[in-house]
């Protein structure tokens, strides 16, 4: 059975699980702490980032957006369109979530890794307007949620469930929008709930 190198937390992962579990694709969640650099996690990725789809034949498949193209073709377009333009659509809707990600992780390091008098508020403030920006933009145009959604859909869940995780009350004041969103996800797909980042 393939596994993954994840945890819990990690919006990437959360995505990836997702994406796994819409596309019916079994594999054994492996938790791996980024912070002592595993050494099979290493011998899998040499950055040392989370998560990493190791395949029954041994390959190790990342970044996330790797993954979830490879998960695509594992299951003949479960995850995206063959549509060109669909797909142009999913992707950029991925990779806006996947940004929105990298900003929050910038943020959340920034805070984490730095001793607290060499904290930069002006970078942290200057990624919070990046993420201002993108939830603003999803805000005002909130994906479809049609019965078949594609890779695009779940990278926004899981980056709204990390930031619901991470920065709860921070990020919802007028976008009500965004928020149903969310809830209606979670209505419709409700298998997917237990995936979220926790
Ligand atoms: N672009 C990568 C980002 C992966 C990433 O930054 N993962 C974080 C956890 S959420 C990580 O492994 N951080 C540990 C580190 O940077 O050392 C992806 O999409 O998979």
């Amino acid at each position: 059975m393939p596994r993954l190198f994840h945890s819990s937390a990690s919006p990437y992962s959360a995505k990836v699980r997702m994406a796994a579990t819409y596309a019916g694709i079994e594999f054994e969640a492996v938790v791996a702490d980024t912070n002592v650099d595993p050494a099979d996690l290493i011998a899998a990725n040499p950055l040392g980032k989370i998560p990493v789809w190791l395949t029954d034949d041994g390959e190790a498949v990342y970044d996330s957006a790797a993954i979830t193209q490879y998960l695509n073709r594992q299951t003949r377009n479960a995850l995206f369109p063959r549509n060109p333009v669909k797909r142009m659509e999913a992707e950029r809707m991925e990779a806006l979530a996947d940004g929105l990600c990298d900003c929050l992780l910038a943020h959340v390091y920034e805070r984490r890794f730095r001793p607290q008098d060499k904290v930069h508020q002006p970078w942290l403030d200057r990624q919070w307007s990046k993420v201002s920006r993108a939830l603003d933009e999803l805000n005002a145009n909130p994906p479809k949620l049609p019965k078949k959604i594609t890779a695009g859909q779940i990278a926004i869940r899981a980056a709204l469930g990390y930031l619901a995780l991470r920065f709860p009350g921070e990020w919802e004041k007028g976008r009500a929008r965004l928020v149903r969103w969310a809830r209606r996800f979670d209505e419709k797909f409700p298998e997917l709930v237990s995936q979220l980042p926790k």
